[in-house]
C-alpha cells in the first residue's frame, strides 16, 4: 500500500515553537513559527514536503494558517522543516509558546523560484486558497475540534 500526505490528513501536531535559520521570513512579509526537529520527525515518512493549509491554536486562540515542510539545505537534506505563519497580525513574537495545529488539505509542492518577488507571490497565493477554503462548512468545522479547544 503506497500512502501519501491524504491519508494522514487531517493531520493534528503540538509542539513549542522554536527558532528557525533566521533566513528571514519576517523580511518576506510572513513570518513563519518553526516546530522543533522532534516533532518533524514524529511526520510519517510518506508525508510529502509542501505547502497545506489549516487552523492552529495560540494560547487559546483558533487562527488560521499556512504551513510550508520543507529540507533544509543547512542539514544535507536529511532533515525536514515545518514552518507555519499564521494568518493573524502580531505584535509580539511568541517563541517557547505552545502551538497546536490542524494540517487539512494540501495545496502545492515546494518549488524553486527565480526570484524572491515570485516566492512571495506564490506564498500570497497560497493565503488567498487558505482563507478562502477553511470558510467551507467541511473546514470550519474543525475550528471547534477539541483539539485546538481544549
Ligand atoms: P525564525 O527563523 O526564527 O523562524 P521568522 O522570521 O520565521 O524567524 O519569524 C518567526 C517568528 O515570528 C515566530 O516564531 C513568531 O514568534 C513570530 N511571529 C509573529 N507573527 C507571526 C505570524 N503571523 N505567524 C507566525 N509567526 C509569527
Ligand atoms: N520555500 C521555497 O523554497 N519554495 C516554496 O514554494 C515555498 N513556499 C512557501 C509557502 C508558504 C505558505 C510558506 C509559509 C513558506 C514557503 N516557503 C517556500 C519557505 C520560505 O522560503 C521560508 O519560510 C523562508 O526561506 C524562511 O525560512
Ligand atoms: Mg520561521
Amino acid at each position: 500500500m503506497n500512502m501519501t500526505s491524504k491519508d494522514y490528513l487531517p493531520f493534528y501536531v503540538s509542539g513549542k515553537v522554536v527558532s528557525g535559520f533566521c533566513r528571514g521570513s519576517k523580511s518576506l512579509g510572513c513570518p513563519t513559527a518553526n516546530l522543533s526537529e522532534e516533532i518533524v520527525e514524529t511526520l510519517p515518512i510518506e508525508f510529502e514536503t509542501g505547502i497545506y493549509f489549516g487552523w492552529a491554536c495560540l494560547e487559546r486562540k483558533i487562527y488560521k494558517m499556512v504551513m510550508s515542510i520543507g529540507w533544509n539545505p543547512f542539514y544535507k537534506n536529511e532533515k525536514k522543516s515545518m514552518e507555519i505563519h499564521l494568518l493573524h497580525k502580531f505584535e509580539d513574537d511568541f517563541y517557547n509558546k505552545i502551538l497546536k495545529i490542524i494540517v487539512l488539505r494540501y495545496i502545492r509542492p515546494e518549488l524553486n523560484f527565480n526570484s524572491i518577488d515570485d516566492l512571495i507571490k506564490a506564498i500570497k497565493n497560497d493565503i488567498e486558497i487558505a482563507k478562502r477554503c477553511l470558510d467551507e462548512s467541511n473546514m470550519i468545522k474543525y475550528k471547534e475540534d477539541p483539539f485546538l479547544n481544549s
